[in-house]
């Protein structure tokens, strides 16, 4: 029910979108910094780090990196619903320098520190790569390359290492290591605590500075099953975007995610299925101000 009611919701946030901006955003000229010629260049997200579908990482609420200067910083607040009716507030500051960024966040769902940058090369394909820890919850490393193929298209590759840190999974966080099947034996945390992700995709830079994002993702709590992402940012000048986001999985379970900027206003809703080695599923709406400098 929840599951057909977000797919729904998700579609009609996309259709709505679609017909509100993807015709009436003129692509505007002047907006400094990014041109024809640097767009799947100087544009180009860190690659690899829009794969990552879960809400908590800073690419999916924004592009580290700011065309034209040298960086910007941000705070954020995410409120976190789960389907276990736990709410959970949590504050991240955020800030890039040239090529490399910083994040540390702390509140009721976890503290942590992210860290993370990239090089390119001559022909501005970019090498990059972070490393988070998230306090009882996991330690992630992730190398990613954002390979520039012409005609606004980057094709990304990223690998991710991830340390789970808990041992035994408590779906209905009730404080109890969950035995789905009674033999007094805690069900261990599904693909185990040593586990490697890979995502591929491509990104297509139009216009001045709208894109399309497409990601597949290994999951690798359950071989097989598989996580794709299609977005879009619709720019309304520098100053103004909105992107919906689809997150159909192999299993048949859907995430979604709203986000967008008005000035120095950004904004994020989502609904993500299973996240962070649980079956929970996180309703999540963040809010944040950001600045370039
Ligand atoms: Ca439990
Ligand atoms: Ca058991």
């Amino acid at each position: 029910m929840r599951r057909a009611f977000a797919r729904r919701a998700a579609l009609s946030v996309l259709l709505l979108a679609t017909a509100a901006l993807g015709s009436g955003a003129p692509a505007a000229a002047d907006d400094a910094g990014v041109s024809v010629a640097s767009q799947g260049s100087t544009a180009v997200p860190p690659a690899g780090t829009g794969a990552e579908p879960a809400p908590g990482r800073t690419s999916l609420k924004e592009t580290p990196w700011v065309p034209g200067k040298r960086g910007k910083y941000a705070f954020w607040w995410d409120h976190y619903r789960d389907s276990n009716d736990n709410d959970y507030d949590d504050f991240s500051f955020f800030i890039s320098y040239k090529q490399v960024y910083t994040q540390v966040w702390s509140g009721q769902y976890t503290d942590g520190v992210e860290v993370g940058g990239y090089v390119k090369d001559h022909r501005k394909s970019s090498y990059g790569g972070m490393v988070r820890w998230r306090n009882g919850q996991d330690d992630v490393a992730q190398f990613d390359t954002g390979q520039v193929l012409g005609h606004g298209l980057v094709w990304v590759g990223s690998v991710r290492f991830i340390h789970v840190i808990p041992t035994t999974v408590d779906d209905d966080a009730d404080g109890i290591p969950d035995d789905s099947d009674g033999d007094g034996i805690p069900d261990g945390i599904p693909g185990g605590q040593n586990q490697v992700q890979f995502g591929t995709g491509l990104d297509w830079y139009h216009g001045d500075y709208d894109f399309g994002t497409f990601r597949a993702i290994s999951d690798p709590r359950e071989g097989g099953r598989w996580t794709f992402q299609f977005s879009h940012r619709f720019y309304h000048g520098p100053q103004f975007y909105i992107e919906p986001g689809w997150l159909p999985r192999t299993d048949g379970t859907t995430n979604w995610f709203l986000r967008g900027k008005y000035k120095a206003f950004v904004w994020l809703v989502g609904d993500f299925n299973q996240f962070d080695f649980t079956d929970i599923e996180r309703k999540q709406v963040s809010l944040g101000l950001e600045f370039a400098y």
